[in-house]
């Protein structure tokens, strides 16, 4: 049972100190649940460690809880209701029955690892059928210009999603069991925490949610001590009989995917689709729509963000958070290996940040989730040596290829395939190396316990959070936009957060390579109007604040052989290296149109192997910088309109005024 027990391993591998995280001990009453073992040290929180299955009867459940049971079962239907304790053995069972469904397959190459093959039409978020529901479409969306397509985010009235969930909802687990998944955003118990209950006809969903997020009962004695929680409903949509043939045994009903909000209600009802950020509700359904709009109302912010502890030479250490576009690097940022000596990068977070203020004004962040769901392909012992070791145990791969001798491939793994062993790819049919056809899906993932990644800082799980002195923003632009440049100050770098574009990724349905506007990395997750989230980012600017420094940047610049100019990933440590001085005071920046650049020489370039051409890879085209000002423009008038907060319109005509005069 060793091998297989995840938890065990999970909190093995943590340092003392990082395994601490129930910061309610010694003042919660443990009344419904208590651990089997009363020594205090399990109850601190490694009773989410629990091995032994328990058996939890709904009975037993805070009243609030019963009640949204009660409801979604009647419209749901399922066969039985199974409420998950988070156990090793119990997440063993799920492993072992979806092993049997033909669901997922062993990788017997690794330690306690997975591979789901999806439906081929059911393989990233779905952004076209994401929606938000309030009484006030301006609550959720700007209003467009007259004739223009909103692109911030889609908004159904309150009666059309009655509607819609009825007509998806009714029946949709039949013959299933709904599992009820409580878990914690965040250490349980902290003070920037939040609980969730998910309902899911999916046993990969519970399985998943396991890795990413913290589920124990505990998380129901909070909510009977008065603690609010997010409800969380997720159906694949195929109640049994089937109707529908299965493909690859992925149960989901692609044509009537509907991911859905009512941030009124602090609720979530998603249909349809089994992976990832629509299945999954507690990453970009709680922790970004539904949390930025709690965010909002309490004073704080929900962000699509890394977090990063970076350590100098002389052991002086801060904390960065960095907001890029779905695929565009956070994970790989967050625990990058430094290629110059002395430096130290550690990772609190991938994906998201929960950021507020505390007493003393400083900015505090935690990362509200507890593993990863990494994007596969482009991994390797050379780009992401900490997500390579952190995923080759406990860990479920989805839409990677396999090989035959019980192990994982994917493009850009940059690994030889030894003889005589085959691949299979994603969509389990045989490749060869050369082919047009991809072995892994591009948007291939990873779900690993987050606990198990070499570089995790020893605060990961504080639950008061880390405090932040910078915030990045970057995107891939192939064309004009410099390696890294710095906001002149708050207001500018709100600005250059709400104009930031990116080149389409396969995270999400669009196909190609589209620069695409995606304000704060947060278009496809915002829970309210994008003015007023604007309005928001500007408020943060109060005195008493320790404001952090606004940077951006973009690994991605293409030269004229359309190859990166910029060689990335544990290089991009001589870029932080430049922001960590200027957040100590270094003066080694100039003035620029867009922004503050690094003066000559500033961005160490010592023993870096290639030769690296600076200057193209600064270059300020002043007819590309006319004409983004003009995009930029053009998206605000037309998407943004009268929402649009008079200090960014102004930060957009002092850019076009720079700019001009270049
Ligand atoms: P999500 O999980 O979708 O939010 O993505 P992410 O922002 O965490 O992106 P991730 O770090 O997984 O990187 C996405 C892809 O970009 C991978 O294929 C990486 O190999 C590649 N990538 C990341 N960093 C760099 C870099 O510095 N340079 C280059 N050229 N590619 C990079
Ligand atoms: C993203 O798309 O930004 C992800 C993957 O992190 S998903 O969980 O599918 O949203
Ligand atoms: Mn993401």
């Amino acid at each position: 049972m060793a091998a297989i027990d995840v938890t065990s391993v999970q909190s093995a591998g943590l340092p003392k100190r990082a395994r601490k995280t129930d910061a309610s001990c010694g003042s919660m009453v443990h009344k419904l649940f208590p651990t089997h073992n009363s020594a205090r040290a399990i109850a601190c929180g490694i009773a989410r460690y629990q091995k032994t299955e328990r058996v939890i009867k709904v009975a037993q459940l805070p009243a609030s809880v019963q009640q949204y049971i009660d409801e979604k079962a009647s419209l749901c239907q399922p066969d039985e209701v199974h409420i998950c304790d988070g156990s090793a053995d119990e997440n063993m069972r799920f492993m072992k029955s979806l092993q049997k469904d033909g669901m997922i397959k062993a990788l017997p190459k690794y330690d306690n690892c997975w591979l789901a093959r999806t439906d081929p039409k059911d393989v990233a978020r779905v952004e076209s059928k994401t929606v938000i529901s309030s009484e006030k479409r301006s609550d959720t969306i700007p209003t467009p210009k007259d004739g223009v397509e909103g692109k911030l985010g889609y908004w159904m009235s309150p009666a059309d999603l009655q509607n819609a969930i009825k007509e998806r909802f009714t029946g949709c687990m039949q013959g299933r069991t709904m599992y009820v998944i409580p878990f914690s955003m965040g250490p349980l118990g902290g003070p920037i925490s939040k609980y969730g209950i998910e309902l899911t006809d999916s046993k990969y969903v519970a399985a998943s949610m396991r890795i990413m997020t913290r589920v124990t009962p505990r998380v129901l004695d909070y909510i009977d001590g008065g603690e609010d929680f997010v409800k969380c409903l997720h159906s694949v949509g195929a109640p049994l009989p089937l109707t529908r043939e299965l493909v690859n045994n992925w149960p989901c009903d692609p044509e009537n995917v509907l991911v859905s909000h009512i941030p009124a209600n602090n609720e979530i009802m998603s249909y349809g689709s089994g992976y990832g950020g629509n299945s999954l509700l507690g990453k970009k359904c709680f922790a970004l729509r539904i949390g930025s709009t709690i965010a909002k109302r309490e004073g704080w912010l929900a962000e699509h963000m890394l977090i990063l502890g970076i350590t100098n030479p002389e052991g002086k250490k801060k904390y960065i958070a960095a907001a890029f576009p779905s695929a565009c690097g956070k994970t790989n940022l967050a625990m990058m290996q430094p290629s110059l000596p002395g430096w130290k990068i550690e990772c609190v977070g991938d994906d998201i940040a929960w950021m507020k203020f505390d007493g003393e004004g400083r900015l505090r962040a935690i990362n509200p989730e507890n593993g990863f769901f990494g994007v596969a392909p482009g991994t390797s012992m050379k780009t992401n040596p900490n997500a390579m070791k952190t995923c080759m145990t406990n860990t479920v791969f989805t839409n990677v290829a396999e090989t035959s001798d019980g192990g994982v491939y994917w493009e850009g793994m940059d690994e030889p395939i030894p003889d005589g062993v085959d691949i299979t790819s994603w969509k389990n049919e045989k490749w060869t190396p050369g082919s047009e056809e991809l072995a892994a899906h591009a948007n291939s993932r990873f779900c690993a316990p987050a606990g198990q990644c070499p570089a995790m800082d020893a605060d990961w799980e504080s639950p008061d959070g880390v405090p932040i002195d910078a915030i990045i923003f970057g995107g891939r632009r192939p064309q004009g936009v410099p390696l890294v440049y710095e906001a002149f100050d708050w207001r500018h770098g709100v600005f250059i957060g709400a104009s930031m574009r990116s080149e389409a990724t396969a995270a999400a349905e669009f196909g190609g390579k589209k620069i695409m506007h995606d304000p704060f990395a947060m278009r496809p997750f915002f829970g309210y109007n994008f003015g007023h989230y604007l309005e928001h980012w500007l408020s943060i600017d109060k005195p008493g604040r320790h404001i952090p420094k606004v940077f951006h940047v973009n690994w991605f610049r293409k030269g004229a052989d359309g190859k990166f100019i910029w060689p990335g990933f544990g290089e991009n440590i001589r870029v932080l290296e430049w922001i960590f001085g200027r957040m100590d005071g270094a003066e080694n920046a100039v003035k620029s149109p867009i922004g503050l650049l690094p003066s000559e020489g500033a961005i160490n370039l010592d023993g870096l192997n290639e030769n690296v051409d600076m200057k193209e890879l600064f270059e300020l085209p002043k007819g590309f910088w006319q004409q983004e000002t003009e995009e930029i423009k053009k998206y605000f008038d037309e998407q943004v309109t009268t929402d649009l907060p008079t200090d960014v319109a102004q930060e957009l005509n002092s850019l076009k005024e720079r700019v001009d005069s270049m």
